[in-house]
């Protein structure tokens, strides 16, 4: 059951201009397939949105999945069904139809970064001119030439369009709540000899990049070297070596940089050093010089974004004081001024991990809605399962390494498990499988405790969903490290399913 139009997931709704996934497309990509991966070939080291949705496509055609997706149509309810121990699924189609299913098992394969947030800004209806979110952008293409165009959000989607626009439009404003670190892409053509060496060896390039923290190499393996034990020249020379070869590689330079906040005090600082040698004026490139702890938010992965500062119709507008009172007729009011423009452009994110189970009427046992389950934040059982809720699987949820890491990777890895758990249950005659509540306790306890030895508490993000008013606030994704986290999962397996009550 897939609400696009088409397949591609993320790809196929966040089309806005500049998309590009922010991991090397050869790393970007499934590994379940060697014709797949070798016939398949990426035009540039970084690939943008077309490209991937064109990747998503030739997949679905390529393993004949087509008559299995039910495009056009959204879940809207499914409850677990004790007596006959199957879910009830409730779907509505684009226009109205309502259609009923019965299935066993429901695999949440609903994604961590599916749900737009729209804040509820005061006077939104009443703009005269478009709004746009980046997370639903429109499939024909907007044309902004001279027109004044807002933008709010400056995380990964809005440091992406931003020099797309920049370069549309007569007038930019950009209304900036919390500056972004971000870290060149040096994006660029894949180069073919490369290309033909990954793919010479891509299964022994698959497993490296899966013994690595992150699921994927972030164009280096990290440097096991503590960032203080070194002397200031030779640490700026790691750092500027990493950030000449781009991506997430900066974060690798030394191994303490996202654990000990001295040690991430000093990637910040370089970062803050570069963004005023880029952004002439000297005001601008304060506002934009983040403040927060490097890394506790993602990376934006850039081409050209504070460049975008120096062009005479770019405006920077810091909203951190006082955050914007209403959206006008004509454009926006903050601190008692008013920003005129034609168009508006949201990119402020997602309900993210869990946002897209919450909004839907999804019940377990005893009629539990996961909303009153997951009131102290969100409950599983490895990232996979949640007591309660026999039976159905998420994937890439809360708990699991998720969008923490290189998705594909984590995506392949628990497809792979659900569908062997399957297996499993048929081989054995079972009819259910569910997480105890004693494992999920101690599953939640070890989530939070590896959050708790790493930088990413001291900072809003939406790891904390601390962007959404009201969500409660824990750290969702398992900051843990992939290799680690796909060896319990297997362990786990291996031992009987342990952790869970199989009946
Ligand atoms: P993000 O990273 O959540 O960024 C959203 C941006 O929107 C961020 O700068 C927010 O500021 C800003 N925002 C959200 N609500 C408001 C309000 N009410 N007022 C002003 N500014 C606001 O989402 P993205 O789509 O950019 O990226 C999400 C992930 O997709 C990314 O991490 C990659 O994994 C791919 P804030 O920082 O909360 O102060």
């Amino acid at each position: 059951i897939e609400a696009g139009g088409g397949v591609g997931g993320t790809w196929y709704f966040n089309r806005y201009p500049g998309a590009r996934v922010d991991i090397q497309s050869l790393e970007y990509s499934y590994s379940f397939s060697e014709a797949l991966q070798q016939e398949w070939r990426w035009s540039e080291r970084y690939a943008g949105q077309p490209e991937l949705l064109r990747y998503a496509n030739h997949v679905a055609d390529r393993f004949k999945l087509r008559d299995g997706i039910q495009l056009e149509t959204e879940l809207t309810s499914a409850a677990f069904d004790e007596p006959s121990r199957h879910w009830s699924v409730v779907a509505s189609q684009q226009g109205g139809d309502v259609q009923r299913f019965v299935a066993r098992f429901l695999v949440m394969a609903s994604g961590p970064l599916s749900s737009p947030n729209w804040p509820g800004f005061k006077g939104l209806d009443s703009f005269k001119g478009k709004i746009y979110h980046t997370a639903r952008w429109p499939h024909d293409p907007v044309d902004f030439s001279g027109q004044r165009v807002g933008i709010i959000g400056t995380g990964s989607s809005g440091i992406q369009i931003i020099p797309v626009i920049a370069q549309q439009t007569s007038d930019l404003t950009v209304f900036q709540r919390t500056a972004a670190y971000c870290v060149p892409a040096r994006n660029s053509p894949l180069d073919e000899t490369y290309q033909a060496q990954i793919k010479a060896t891509y299964a022994a390039f698959r497993a490296r990049n899966r013994r690595m923290h992150g699921g994927f190499s972030a164009n280096l393996p990290p440097n096991p070297v503590s960032a203080l034990t070194i002397t200031p020249e030779e640490r700026e020379a790691a750092f500027e070596a990493r950030w000449q070869i781009g991506g997430f590689a900066l974060l690798g330079a030394f191994n303490d940089l996202l654990v000990n906040h001295q040690s991430n005090a000093l990637v910040a600082e370089f970062v803050r050093k570069k963004i005023r040698a880029v952004v002439q004026d000297p005001v601008t490139a304060s506002l934009l010089c983040p403040t927060q702890t490097i890394g506790c938010k993602r990376l934006g992965v850039d081409t050209g974004y504070y460049e975008s500062y120096n062009r005479p119709n770019v405006k920077l507008v810091d909203v951190s004081q006082h955050a914007i009172d209403a959206i006008t007729p004509d454009g926006l009011t903050t601190h008692g001024t008013e920003y005129r423009f034609d168009a508006l452009v949201l990119a402020t994110g997602f309900d993210a991990i869990t946002g897209t189970h919450t909004r839907l009427d999804l019940r377990g046992k005893g009629g539990l809605t996961i909303q009153e389950k997951w009131r102290a934040g969100p409950l599983n059982y490895l990232g996979l399962m949640v007591a309660g809720f026999p039976n159905m699987f998420n994937i890439a949820g809360a708990g699991s390494t998720s969008a923490f890491t290189n998705v594909i990777a984590s995506i392949e890895h628990h497809v792979d498990w659900i569908a062997d758990c399957i297996s499993y249950l048929d081989a054995n005659s079972l009819a259910t499988i569910e997480a105890t509540e004693a494992a999920e306790a101690d599953w939640t306890e070890h989530v939070n405790m590896a959050a708790a030895r790493t930088v990413f508490l001291s900072c809003n993000s939406w790891y904390l969903g601390a962007n959404i008013p009201g969500k409660t606030r824990m750290f969702m994704p398992l900051a843990g490290g992939f290799p680690a986290y796909f060896e319990r999962c297997v362990q786990v397996a291996r031992e009987g399913y342990q952790g869970f009550r199989l009946a």
